[in-house]
């Protein structure tokens, strides 16, 4: 309950209080929350006192308004350990989601001098460029954009649209080694926004992926923007 004499804010006690709901799991993810005049009058505070408070929780992704419907309870972040080197298939599986891919493109590009270089073959010779939106049970997480040298294997576009990328270099006879990774913060722009079912500014995260096989060779580098909304990536730490 809200307590009108303590030093804390009222918006910050109410946000706290709905944190709490949600998780609980007094309130489903999915299900629609009161309105900001029905909280404000349970509470006995201002809408704008309300106002700010679902804005806190929309922004950490506690609370999801959809224009002219209402606003929601998110669905739970996935939580994904940042300790095996694994794939999106594999990563949804292991969650009960189903994985799926929306192949945006895929064509054949000539290697510019950093991408060369960082996939450790001469500038100008061919790379597949493959455009992907990564989606668990329909809903998109991520958009990649995954370079792969042409000399390494083949690739067609029914191993990418129906099937896993690392699965398809495993059948060709390779073996996946590790990657090196970066994560960053940054805001979905427009076209992102679309293709992310997210409002445009909505926080993203950047991901950047080398991976290498066991050869040495490296397999692919990986751009990523993946949602802000759905994403908690989890690291383990001992001193
Ligand atoms: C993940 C990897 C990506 C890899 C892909 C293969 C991150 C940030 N990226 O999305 O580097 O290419 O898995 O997935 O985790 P697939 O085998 O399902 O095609």
């Amino acid at each position: 309950m809200i307590d009108k004499t303590s030093p804390l804010p009222l918006y910050y006690q109410i946000e706290e209080a709905i944190k709490q709901k949600i998780e609980k799991g007094d309130w489903e993810p999915g299900s629609m929350i009161s309105s900001e005049r029905e909280f404000a009058e349970n509470y006995e505070v201002s809408r704008m006192t309300v106002r700010q408070a679902i804005n806190n929780l929309v922004n950490d992704g506690y609370l999801t308004r959809s224009k002219g419907k209402g606003t929601f309870v998110s669905s739970k972040k996935i939580e994904q350990k940042l300790l095996g080197l694994t794939s999106f298939t594999e990563d949804m599986k292991s969650r009960g989601l189903e994985p799926a891919s929306k192949l945006v493109s895929f064509q054949k590009i000539q290697a510019n001098h950093k991408l060369a270089k960082s996939l450790e073959i001469q500038p100008s010779e061919e790379v597949y460029e493959i455009k992907r939106v990564r989606l668990a049970d329909d809903v998109p997480m991520a958009i990649e954009t995954t370079f792969v040298p042409v000399q390494l294997l083949d690739l067609q576009e029914i191993h990418l649209k129906k099937g896993s990328l690392y699965s398809h270099v495993e059948n060709a006879g390779f073996y996946i080694d590790y990657a090196t990774q970066s994560l960053e913060a940054s805001i979905a722009r427009e076209a992102e926004s679309e293709i992310l079912e997210i409002a445009k500014g909505a926080p993203v995260l950047l991901i950047q992926r080398q991976t290498y096989l066991t050869t040495g060779k490296p397999l692919e580098i990986v751009h990523s923007v993946y949602r802000g909304d759905r994403y908690k990536f989890m690291i383990d730490m001992k001193r």
